[in-house]
């Protein structure tokens, strides 16, 4: 049965202000992949259970998303699961294979077998995400907000048609050349879906979302602007427009396009809430670039995280003091990787909180 009791009352909402440009006690900090492979308990529960069958299980999802929280003092959990839960809600097989990543052994080769994908009722094979969110929020006791998230378009194409991760994205790139209309007619399918999707976690209990564009640094300049950002904005104004029409919550959005730094003012202008960095990004440019009314997240370099304990409190101080302390959450550049000592999580963490 559905648990339908209201959500225990938000005691840290740092993140939330700190996305509405609103002032915070602390500067909000939380680390992209903080549920995983660098934490003991993660790869001792991944042991028992398949990488999807922990997605699907709203239990095993909730425990997974806990376990940071347990160790390190941080300002949001994001909901344990993967971008390439979409593809499968589209009918396509996705294995996770360890060391490797994620395989998909039927890729999308042709424009001919975009007919093999199953959109309609996409969302209602994604309904244990949505069962998770709900598990979660009550599992939190109100101490940090829960953050949902989705791949975005030119992401999960990449991933469709490539067959997993790539160097190059080769494959996905001639389509931007060689099929230009049935590439429009792939992101526009994936967009829906991705709308149904968002809308149903903030029904679920989402308190933020995120959008992950993180194959953007495959892509130039132009055909960002031309294949990504249109996409993105459809994302966020069909949301907007639906959680208004239905009296839903208005959360804060995100979007991480990693390698698209070039394009920050456009990114900007897209009507999220926060842009968030890769590590390549000087945060003082961007801030100049993107003006004061949007909020910014990053983006201490992942491998900052092997340095010395010193060394790393001073650069995450540094970090923080060329961002201040309005309008901005502390993060990672990218995702944290698989062999980051924990004790890097709890410096990084303190260094945050003591900056300001
Ligand atoms: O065996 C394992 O346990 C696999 C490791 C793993 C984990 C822990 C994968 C495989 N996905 C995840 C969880 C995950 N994925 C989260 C959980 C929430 C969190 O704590 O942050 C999130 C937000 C993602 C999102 C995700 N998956 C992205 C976008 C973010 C990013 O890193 O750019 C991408 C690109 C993926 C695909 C994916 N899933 C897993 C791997 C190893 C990859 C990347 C593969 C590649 O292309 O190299």
């Amino acid at each position: 049965m559905k648990d339908t009791k209201p959500f225990p009352v938000l005691k840290n909402d740092n993140l939330l202000r700190a996305a509405r440009g609103e002032v915070v006690d602390r500067v909000p900090v939380w680390v992209m992949r903080q549920a995983g492979r660098y934490l003991p308990e993660f790869q001792e529960l991944r042991k028992q259970h398949d990488f999807f069958t922990v997605c699907r299980t709203p239990e095993l999802a909730c425990e997974v998303t806990m376990q940071p929280l347990r160790r390190f003092d941080l300002d949001a959990s994001i909901i344990f699961s993967d971008i390439l839960v979409i593809p499968q809600a589209l009918g396509l097989t996705v294995e996770m294979h360890a060391g490797v990543g994620p395989v998909l052994p039927q890729p999308i080769n042709t424009p001919e077998d975009l007919k093999r994908l199953t959109p309609d009722g996409a969302v209602s094979r994604l309904t244990y995400v949505g069962d998770a969110i709900t598990m979660m929020r009550h599992k939190l006791e109100g101490k940090v907000p829960l953050i949902g998230f989705t791949g975005a378009p030119w992401t999960l194409m990449g991933y469709m048609i490539e067959g997993g991760g790539s160097k190059t994205m080769s494959k996905s790139k001639a389509w931007l050349t060689d099929h230009p209309e049935d590439t429009r007619l792939f992101l526009n399918l994936l967009t829906d879906a991705i709308v149904d999707y968002l809308e149903m976690q903030v029904k679920a209990g989402a308190q933020m979302l995120q959008v992950f564009e993180s194959s953007a640094e495959h892509l130039t300049k132009e055909q960002f602007l031309l294949w990504a950002v249109p996409y993105l904005r459809r994302i966020r104004d069909e949301l907007v427009d639906r959680l208004t029409k239905k009296a839903l919550p208005l959360v804060p959005m995100t979007l991480f396009a990693k390698g698209a730094g070039h394009s920050l003012k456009e990114q900007s202008e897209l009507g999220y809430d926060v842009i968030a960095l890769d590590w390549t990004v000087d945060p003082i440019e961007a801030r100049a670039t993107v003006g004061p009314n949007i909020t910014l997240m990053g983006n201490l370099d992942p491998q900052d995280m092997y340095r010395e304990a010193d060394e790393l409190r001073t650069l995450t101080t540094e970090m923080v003091h060329k961002f201040g302390k309005s309008r901005y959450i502390a993060n990672l550049g990218h995702g944290i990787t698989p062999q980051t000592p924990i004790t890097s999580m709890e410096v990084l963490v303190e260094a945050v909180h003591k900056a300001l």
